[in-house]
């Protein structure tokens, strides 16, 4: 059976997570927390070469990198597909994921470590994300317009990159910029409350509450924080 490493309380993680939900695919899931090397399971360096969750265990040998796990699973189990069918449509697909995550997600993650151990992000830092986040902000609603789902009139990857990357986004605003830049894309919240209730976010939300406390337990103990 698919081995899935990684934890619950990471979006990244919950990309392949969420896809195998959706596509009614069978998998183990494997706990395994950041941080990797000499002090905490330093063989998880064979599984993903930079130590980051999620890594893929196939019968053929591991596979890290949440885009490429993705591709995987989509080619390996056709059925239910998260791609639309036209060439034209999954590259809109692919687009639309790739934006959510180079420009909102890596973005808001440079202050991801600051929102975790409750410090203040150095100010050069806080504006270049400020700036990053309300260029992407106003570029997004050129890319979708939320209506159904985040592209077309199907769910795809496209919806599983916003579910997953877009609530790390609100809270890096809410908690540093003194406002949710997404709450200006027009459709976006009632889209996100849509989508918020699809059992499968609701599985992967509670997942992610529940496993939290592990992980933050797991920060303590390795970094002390
Ligand atoms: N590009 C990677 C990013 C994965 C990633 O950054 N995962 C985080 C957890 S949410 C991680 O493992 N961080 C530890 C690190 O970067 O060393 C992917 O798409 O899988």
């Amino acid at each position: 059976m698919l081995r899935l490493h990684g934890f619950s309380a990471s979006n990244y993680y919950n990309v392949p997570k969420l896809a195998f939900l959706e596509k009614g695919i069978a998998f183990e899931e494997v706990v395994s927390y950041t941080g990797v090397g000499p002090k905490y399971k330093p063989e998880y360096l064979d599984k993903s070469p930079l130590g980051k969750v999620p890594a893929l265990e196939t019968e053929e040998g591991f596979i890290s990198e949440s885009r490429a796990i993705l591709e995987y699973i989509e080619r390996a189990y056709p059925e239910h597909p998260l791609l639309p069918a036209s060439p034209f449509g999954i590259a809109k697909v692919q687009e639309l994921s790739q934006f959510i995550e180079l420009y909102f997600e890596l973005v808001a993650r440079r202050v991801i470590p600051n929102l975790l151990s409750g410090t203040t992000p150095e100010p050069n830092v806080l504006k270049d994300v400020q700036t990053g986040l309300t260029k992407a902000t106003a570029a997004l609603a050129k890319l979708s317009t939320f209506e159904q789902f985040a592209y077309g009139d199907k769910f795809t990857m496209a919806d599983i990159a916003a579910i997953l990357n877009l609530p790390v986004v609100r809270n890096v605003g809410k908690q540093f910029l003194g406002k949710d830049p997404l709450s200006e894309v027009p459709g976006l919240d009632a889209y996100c409350a849509r989508m918020e209730e699809r059992p499968h976010v609701k599985t992967i939300r509670a997942d992610a509450a529940a496993d939290r406390p592990g992980f933050m337990a797991h920060l303590k103990a390795l970094y002390g924080i």
